[in-house]
């Protein structure tokens, strides 16, 4: 049976680790990424008779590598590709905290919006019209309590169902001026040659034309590494000789 990588991404503070714990209990492990002083904590579940790993991301405001927290939290969601990145959402702050949502929604389909800290939202009154948002955003928006673990049954059911394939997502993606958008298409097109489609096109583009240099270094170091590869259902494995 194949095991589910799903990654938690979100700004600091939001409840990721609180879910985290909430979902995988004692089965985790924790350590540092490689080569970083930064905090890895794995652990696993099950839902439904499926396996589940998740990995709790440092917490972010963006993702454009501009710090060993951003670089982490980038860097697992475009090489690790996993199955899933639920993006925890502080209900209180929403406007702020998806500024980190849009970015994540460009670099892969598979997102689930999670809107954390709902019993905090409820006491201020703030509603959040979760099925709207859903709509806008082109992904499925779960709101739960992390800490009062209410909403968890909906959010493991919507991860199953987009793990299976039974919900199609169509992220939002912001459309940049028409000289931008030109760009874009022509950077595109080499990299999907390039990559084989490996990665997101688009996003990569985009990164490229802000000049982020140290990320092409990267994608050709992860596709000399990747030669003599055989990849199957996203995860390399090593060709027998
Ligand atoms: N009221 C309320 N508090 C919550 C909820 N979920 C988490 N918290 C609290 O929010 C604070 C931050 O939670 P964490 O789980 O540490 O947040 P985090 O996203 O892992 O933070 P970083 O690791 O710093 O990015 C803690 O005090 C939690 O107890 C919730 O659903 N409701
Ligand atoms: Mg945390």
């Amino acid at each position: 049976m194949s095991v589910n990588k799903i990654a938690l991404a979100g700004n600091p503070n939001t409840g990721k680790s609180t879910l985290f714990n909430t979902l995988t209990g004692l089965k985790q492990h924790t350590g540092n990424w490689p080569g970083k002083t930064v905090v890895h904590a794995e652990g696993s579940f099950e839902h439904n008779g499926e396996q589940y790993v998740l990995v709790d991301l440092p917490g972010t405001y963006s993702l454009f590598s501009n710090s060993a927290d951003e670089e982490v939290a980038r860097d697992y969601i475009i090489f690790d590709q996993p199955d899933a990145t639920i993006v925890v959402l502080d209900a209180t702050s929403l406007e702020r905290n998806l500024n980190l949502a849009l970015q994540v929604l460009e670099m892969t389909n598979k997102v689930i919006i999670c809107i954390n800290l709902i019993d905090e939202a409820e006491k201020k009154g703030i509603r959040i019209d979760d099925k709207k948002l859903a709509r806008e955003l082109g992904v499925p928006v779960v709101k739960i309590s992390a800490r009062n673990k209410k909403g968890i049954d909906q959010l493991l059911d919507t991860l199953n169902q987009l793990v299976h394939g039974q919900i199609v997502t169509t992220p939002y993606r912001m459309t940049y001026s028409k000289e931008i958008e030109e760009a874009i298409l022509k950077v595109e097109s080499k990299i999907k040659g390039y990559f084989d489609g490996k990665y997101p096109s688009r996003w990569i583009a985009l990164r490229l034309l802000d000049g982020d240099e140290e990320l092409i270094l990267k994608l050709q170091n992860h596709k000399n590494n990747r030669q003599g590869e055989e990849i199957t259902n996203g995860v390399p494995v090593s060709v027998k000789s």
